[in-house]
Formats: structure tokens, C-alpha cells, sequence
């Protein structure tokens, strides 16, 4: 199929990035924000940098948003901290905290910006994890229920857009990495019942916005990773299709159809899992209608049969160099494997901008919502040059491609509402500190050295601002005859 026209985005679409909290803030021990959860997991991963400082948006929100304008962003998306505005167990409100959010609010409608808020993203606090044993314990549904009650209160006046969790899914899938397992004796079946337990956190934030904001709209943020099958070896796709719904479509089901689907049900039942399900439940969930799905998607995966001799839980490269990448084998549902059809990063995530279209099109066929991708971005070594500059050019080869892509799949009926990607500064890497940087800003510090903190417009910066105030057309290069290979392959 062959479009004649270059893709268009509608006229009101946003335009921006992304960020979260523990990743972009700093200032972990200032002005009264209390430890979390994160802090510590970052701390035991060291050489990675440490949160207290990450790239020092705390005190550097007014040049941030400023940058953003610069740029002609219409959209940014980030994450409160929890233990900023509820530091401990009283569930006192911390005024610095509403105040430092309410800055940066302000500041952003002031400059055109519209905010769009997650409520959770990794950073639990200690006092809850102590109080509640973290996921484990259903005494912090009330927590979190009180937490995002709280934000919607104060800041649903200007906020309309929400998102509840960050990447559930992936939280649970790898649950060791993410910290969310401490604790657990038995995690493959404990995950289960913590995953429902974020399923009632979930429900509670979509009910209490519906409650509380007027206008405002909620949706779940999946991290998508489409999985293509190896071969056409009926095998393969039947592993495809196993680790498409162990790894995603048990979430996508549940948020959107609000109750478990019957592999989930069946697959509890061939492992003998008790998620603990009480009366209540499912009547809760049932009431927590999103409005739409915020899409984090960078990158596809491959799925094959298992090699049913030997276990490797979880997919990582630890280390930033390409080919150390450790694939996932699990015996009985699937593998994953390297797709040669495709370029890897320096951490051998997949470059594959295809998936992003093949992502907006599967979510959409399958749930008929509008999605926003609120996470895509290509994570590399840098460091200024000897020019001070940042020559990022893979940079913007991903973000044209997904951002193309994305374009596509509205021509293809899709409805995409924006696109924020990661990061709009440098930020902490969930796992690798500064060594793997996403922003279009670079944020003069490292993993070893705080340096002076000081904002570098990148290449990327300066190609993205020209797509954006275009909406969508000067892509800064002649995208038809790219148009014409993905339309052809
Ligand atoms: C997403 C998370 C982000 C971010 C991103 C990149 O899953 O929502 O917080 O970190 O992945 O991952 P990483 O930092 O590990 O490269």
C-alpha cells in the first residue's frame, strides 16, 4: 500500500517530552522531600550517579521550561515525587513540595506548555515501603489513593491529562532490576498478587480523577515492546504470542477490558498462582474506565521457541557495550533473540522505528483508544565536543523515523493525540546513571563528577524545534523516498 501524500498530524498535537522525577529532579534531601525507594536502588548500582543530584531540575525548572518554549514544545510530560509532597507517615502535605510543582505548572501553561502528570513512576516512598512492605501489602492502595487524591486536588485545576503507573508491566517483568521483588519469597507467583494489587492502585487514581478533575482525562503508560515472531516456524509465533501476552497484552487487556483475560486466568491456573483476588475487586476495577493509552515504545523485540534446558529470566545489557546483550529464556512460553534485520544502541535496544507504527496500529485494533506515545528515545554515550557541542545525528535519525512513523500510522486511521519522547534533558538512566544519555539538551555532569550542571542545546535540539513549529513537515531532509521503502518493504 503506497500513500501519495506525505504523513500530517492534527493541527492541536502535542508536541514535547518526557521525564520523571528520581531521574531529572535532584535535590532528594532538600527542603523536606523524604527518601525513596529509587535512592537506594540506585545507590546499590553503583557506579551509577546519584539521584540527590541527576540533572539538578530542581533548581534549573525556570531554564528547562524556558528551553522547552525555545524549542516550541506544547506539551511535557513528567512525574510527581511522592515523597516530595508526602513525606512521611502523618500523610502531612509538604508545602515546598506543592510549591516546587506549582511552579513548574505555572510555568509551563505560562510558556504554552501543556502538562501531562504521572502520578507513579519507581519512586516509592521508604515510609510506605516500610509501612506497607511495598506492592506486597493491599494497606497501600489507601496510600496511593490518598496520594493521588492529594495531586489531583491541588494541581487538577491546570491538569488535565494524567497518567496512573509507569510500565506496570515492566515493573513486574523485571521486578528484580526495578526493586519492585525486594522482599518477596516466592516471586514468581508473589509478582502475581503484587500486579494485582497495582491494578487496585491503578483503578483508584482513574476513579478519583474522573472524581476530582473537571475535564480531566486518565490513561495507563504500558511500555510497548511489539514482538515479532523469529520465523515462520509455527513455534516461533505461538512464542511470540507468549511472550507478547506475558510481557504486555495481560496489562493492555486488563486496563482497557477491566478484567483478567482468560490466558492470564489459565496460565494462574497451570502454575497453580493465587493472585488473591477479594470480593470488591473486580467491581473496583470495573469502574475505572481510561480514556486513553499513553504508549511508551522504543524498540521490538524477537520471540522464538524456548530452549527448554535452562532459565534466564530477564533480558539486560549491563554494561553499554553492543553484543553483551543477555537474552531471556523461558522454558515452556518463550525466548527472545537479536533481530539482524535491524541496527542496535550501544545497550542493544533494537532501532527499529517500524515497530513504532506496527505498535499504534496493534494497540489501536485491538482497543479503539486514542494513545499519546509518551516515551521513545535513543539512549548513547556523549560528551561535549571540542567544539562544546553535541553532534547527536543518531539522535535525530531515530526521532525522525519514530516520529515518521508515527505519522504513518495516523494516515494509516490511528488516533495519536502527541509525541514525547525521552528525554528533553539528559537525565539518569534507569539503570546506567549519565552514562546513557536520551536528551535533546545535554546536562554538563557525570556519573563521577557533578561538573557544573550547565544546559547544551544538542543538534538534535535545533532539528526537532523545526519539525515541531512546522507540525510535522520540515523533517529536515527528503522523507519520500523513506516513505516510499517503508510503504514497499
Ligand atoms: C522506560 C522508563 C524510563 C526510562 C526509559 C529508558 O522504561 O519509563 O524511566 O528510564 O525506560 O530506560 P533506561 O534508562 O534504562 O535506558
Amino acid at each position: 500500500m503506497k500513500y501519495k501524500e506525505l504523513p500530517t498530524f492534527p493541527k492541536d498535537f502535542f508536541w514535547g517530552a518526557s521525564s520523571a522525577a528520581w531521574q531529572v529532579e535532584g535535590a532528594t534531601k532538600e527542603d523536606g522531600r523524604s527518601p525513596a525507594i529509587i535512592d537506594l536502588n540506585s545507590q546499590t548500582k553503583k557506579p551509577y550517579a546519584d539521584n540527590s543530584v541527576a540533572a539538578d531540575h530542581y533548581h534549573h525548572y525556570k531554564e528547562d521550561v524556558a528551553l522547552m518554549k525555545e524549542c516550541g514544545f506544547t506539551s511535557y510530560r513528567f512525574s510527581l515525587s511522592w515523597s516530595r509532597l508526602i513525606p512521611a507517615e502523618d500523610r502531612k502535605i509538604n508545602p515546598k513540595g506543592l510549591e516546587f510543582y506549582n511552579n513548574l505548572i505555572n510555568e509551563l501553561i505560562a510558556a504554552g506548555i501543556t502538562p501531562i502528570i504521572t502520578l507513579y513512576h519507581y519512586d516509592m516512598p521508604c515510609w510506605v515501603d516500610e509501612k506497607c512492605g511495598g506492592w506486597r501489602n493491599r494497606s497501600i492502595i489507601e496510600e496511593f489513593d490518598y496520594y493521588c487524591r492529594v495531586c489531583f486536588e491541588n494541581f487538577g485545576d491546570r491538569v488535565k491529562y494524567w497518567l496512573s503507573i509507569n510500565e506496570q508491566n515492566m515493573q513486574i517483568v523485571y521486578g528484580d532490576w526495578l526493586g519492585v521483588s525486594k522482599g518477596c519469597t516466592d516471586w514468581f507467583k508473589d509478582k502475581w498478587k503484587i500486579n494485582h494489587i497495582m491494578n487496585l492502585c491503578h483503578a483508584k487514581a482513574i476513579i478519583a480523577c474522573h472524581e476530582l478533575v473537571e475535564g480531566g482525562k486518565i490513561g495507563p503508560v504500558p511500555g510497548y515492546v511489539p514482538i515479532y515472531p523469529e520465523t515462520c516456524k509455527p513455534e516461533d509465533q505461538i512464542a511470540a504470542m507468549n511472550a507478547e501476552e506475558l510481557t504486555q497484552k495481560i496489562w493492555d487487556d486488563l486496563y482497557v477490558f477491566r478484567e483478567y483475560n482468560s490466558f492470564t486466568k489459565n496460565y494462574w491456573k497451570e502454575h497453580d498462582i493465587d493472585p488473591d483476588i477479594r470480593p470488591g475487586d473486580m467491581e473496583l476495577i470495573e469502574q475505572a474506565k481510561i480514556d486513553f493509552i499513553a504508549v511508551n515504545c522504543y524498540r521490538s523485540d524477537v520471540g522464538k521457541a524456548p530452549d527448554n534446558s535452562y532459565k534466564q529470566e530477564i533480558g539486560l545489557n549491563k554494561t553499554g557495550k553492543k553484543g553483551e546483550f543477555v537474552y531471556p529464556n523461558l522454558p515452556g512460553e518463550y525466548a527472545l533473540a537479536r533481530n539482524p534485520f535491524v541496527e542496535v544502541t550501544d545497550w542493544d535496544w533494537h532501532i527499529d522505528a517500524t515497530c513504532m507504527r506496527y505498535s499504534l496500529r496493534y494497540l489501536w485494533d485491538h482497543y479503539h483508544l486514542p494513545m499519546v506515545i509518551t516515551e521513545a528515545g535513543f539512549g548513547g554515550h556523549e560528551d561535549l565536543g571540542e567544539d562544546g557541542k553535541i553532534h547527536d545525528e543518531e539522535r535525530i535519525n531515530y526521532l525522525r523515523e519514530y516520529a515518521f512513523n508515527i505519522g504513518l500510522a495516523i494516515q494509516d486511521g490511528v488516533e495519536v493525540f502527541g509525541f514525547n519522547p525521552w528525554s528533553f534533558t539528559d537525565l539518569l538512566s534507569t539503570g546506567n546513571g549519565m552514562a546513557k544519555r536520551y536528551g535533546l539538551v545535554f546536562v554538563n555532569t557525570t556519573d563521577d563528577d557533578a561538573r557544573d550542571l550547565t544546559r547544551h542545546k544538542k543538534d538534535s535540539f535545533t532539528w526537532y524545534s523545526k519539525l515541531i513549529k512546522s507540525n510535522g513537515k520540515d523533517w529536515g531532509t527528503d522523507m519520500t523516498a523513506w516513505q516510499d521503502f517503508q510503504k514497499n518493504k
